[in-house]
């Protein structure tokens, strides 16, 4: 099994310095933290190697914006390893970062979809993503790739170092296999989430709550909308909700709510109460075949189930289809935002 996680993992890597995860693979073992930098979709990716590193392979891991930590006075050592995630591979912030965790001595390791480019280059190892070109300057199928390139890497950690037992790790590989057919099934809500669109392309604001491996996905959910529909989104980790954000729900305030059967269930379902109470417009997304929230929420999406830690390539493609159909709803260049730029290398 691990052989051939090792060949998907390579399969990414080329002659330049992305050459796969073999030869740092002590390296990775050892390690006594991963500090994760990227931008923008980037960095919800690495946000949710955190939940996946730390749950599978048991090594701290800390996520951090490469546009803030290039400039501030972070302690970095050799016993560190950086995982640097980009689409472009051109970011600039990204870049700077590597060369400031280099300089400290730091072991650097790549997560890139386009080959050769600069940030593959800068890296000591890395695996390429190969999603093919983003025709539009938001990134989407990257954020797939990237957390799909992530989950293996945390897999093949957490085998390596014993944290993650055969059994669960075959179980997780069969899994993985499933998912391609759950996000094909994903994609067929298209018409559904355009009447959703319908009804919100008019809105303002909107709040996007996610607990656990959700939450980045809640983070991303609202990044799509700001950057394609330019209609004011913020995510929040749901437990948040009650330490200010709440005082911003009334009977105009669409919320997303990500509510897929994992082990926060339940304190979902307390968080969409609250939202009722007061009146929020409540779309939710919840596991095919679930009973509870469905009478509880204004508009149900329904996505295939899938354990907690694969969930993020699921649950991630209503939210990126509902920015889309807003955007285009409201007239919006979808493929060419303004004020976007594809690669940030300034
Ligand atoms: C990072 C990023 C993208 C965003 C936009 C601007 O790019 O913030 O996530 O959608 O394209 O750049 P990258 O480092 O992943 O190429």
């Amino acid at each position: 099994i691990l052989d051939s996680m090792r060949g998907r993992l390579e399969l990414g890597a080329s002659h330049l310095n992305m050459g796969g995860i073999r030869a740092y693979e002590q390296k990775f073992v050892n390690a006594q933290r991963i500090i994760i930098v990227a931008c923008g979709t980037s960095w919800h990716a690495g946000l949710v190697a955190e939940y996946l590193i730390e749950d599978l392979a048991r090594i701290p891991v800390e996520v951090e914006y490469a546009s803030e930590f290039r400039y501030r006075n972070p302690i970095i050592t050799e016993r560190d390893i950086v995982i640097a995630i980009s689409q472009s591979g051109e970011t600039a912030d990204t870049l700077a970062a590597i060369e400031l965790a280099k300089s400290k001595g730091a072991t650097i390791f790549g997560v890139c979809n386009v080959v050769g480019s600069s940030i593959a280059r800068a890296t000591d190892a890395g695996a390429y993503t190969h999603a093919g070109p983003e025709i539009g300057v938001a990134s989407t199928k990257a954020f797939t790739a990237q957390v799909t390139v992530l989950t293996l890497l945390a897999m093949i950690m957490g085998q390596k170092r014993g944290t993650l037992t055969d059994t669960k790790l075959r179980e997780l590989m069969v899994e993985l296999d499933t998912i391609p057919a759950k996000v094909t099934k994903a994609l067929e809500l298209d018409a559904q989430i355009r009447e959703i669109a319908e009804e919100f392309k008019d809105a303002t604001n909107f709040l996007y709550l996610g607990r656990g491996y959700n939450f980045p996905v809640a983070l991303e959910g609202a990044l799509k909308l700001k950057e394609i529909s330019y209609i004011h989104a913020e995510g929040y980790p749901a437990a948040e909700m009650k330490h200010g954000p709440i005082a911003l729900i009334d009977e105009n305030m669409p919320m997303v709510v990500i509510a897929t059967r994992d082990s926060s269930y339940e304190k979902v379902v307390s968080n969409i109460q609250e939202v009722k109470a007061r009146k929020g417009r409540i779309i939710a997304v919840v596991s095919e075949g679930d009973k509870v929230i469905p009478a509880m929420a204004e508009f149900v999406i329904e996505v295939p189930h899938t354990s907690e830690v694969l969930m993020p390539l699921v649950s991630v493609v209503p939210l990126q289809l509902l920015s889309y159909h807003i955007a285009v709803l409201r007239g919006c260049n979808v493929d060419q935002p303004r004020n976007l730029a594809k690669s940030v290398t300034v």
